[in-house]
């Protein structure tokens, strides 16, 4: 049966980002995979971007990516389903922020702000990464942060820095 749009009640989110085994092939799986997603429509996703590691930690440079979706799941389901997508896509744990095949983030899940043993929310470091904000802009530029200000806003405090847009393109349908 097709579901219509007010069978997703809720706005999320999702930063994507690679740095391990074709990091741009494991954001457009990654990609595919957030498409099937039970109770979920995937309605946009940005360009992919390529940066230098955070704090310049000696592991290789990242590829990332923002996704827009409407979901029925909460956002502990919804965390639950982004982590076997990591699982599937063989992400090891082995030290944190160590480098990964795969990490999947909520960034924001409609306008809910707290934090519990399993999530915090928005997702807390966001706002001063540009590998977050710039795609993030790309998927939505009227963007309101549950604390009131745009993301226009925070983007003139965030420079790009090292980061940059890469022509690759990906096809993933977004109508289902
Ligand atoms: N968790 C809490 N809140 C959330 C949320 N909003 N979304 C918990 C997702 N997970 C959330 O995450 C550890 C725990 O955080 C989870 O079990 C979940 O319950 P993890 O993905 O297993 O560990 P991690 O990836 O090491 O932590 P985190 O916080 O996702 O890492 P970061 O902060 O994303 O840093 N440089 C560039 N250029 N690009 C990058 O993408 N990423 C990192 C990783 C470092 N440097 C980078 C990049
Ligand atoms: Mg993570």
């Amino acid at each position: 049966m097709r579901l219509k749009n007010q069978d997703y009640p809720h706005l999320s989110y999702i930063g994507l980002g690679s740095n391990l085994a074709q990091p741009m092939q494991q954001i457009e799986r990654a990609l595919q995979a957030l498409a099937q997603l039970p109770q979920t429509k995937l309605c946009q996703y940005s360009s992919l971007y390529h940066s230098p590691p955070l704090a310049n930690m000696p592991q290789p440079d990242y590829i990332n990516a923002v996704a827009k979706l409407q979901t029925a799941l909460s956002p502990w389901e919804l965390l639950q389903q982004l982590q076997q997508i990591e699982n599937q896509q063989g992400r090891m744990r082995e030290e944190r922020w160590g480098a990964r095949t795969l990490d999947l983030d909520i960034l924001l899940y409609d306008n809910q702000e707290f934090t519990d043993s399993h999530l915090t929310l928005p997702h807390p470091a966001m706002l001063q990464r540009a590998f977050v904000l710039y795609p993030l802009y790309e998927c939505c530029p009227n963007l309101l942060f549950p604390n009131g200000i745009t993301l226009a806003d925070t983007l003139t405090f965030c420079s790009a820095g090292d980061l940059t847009r890469i022509d690759y393109a990906i096809n993933i349908d977004t109508t289902a």
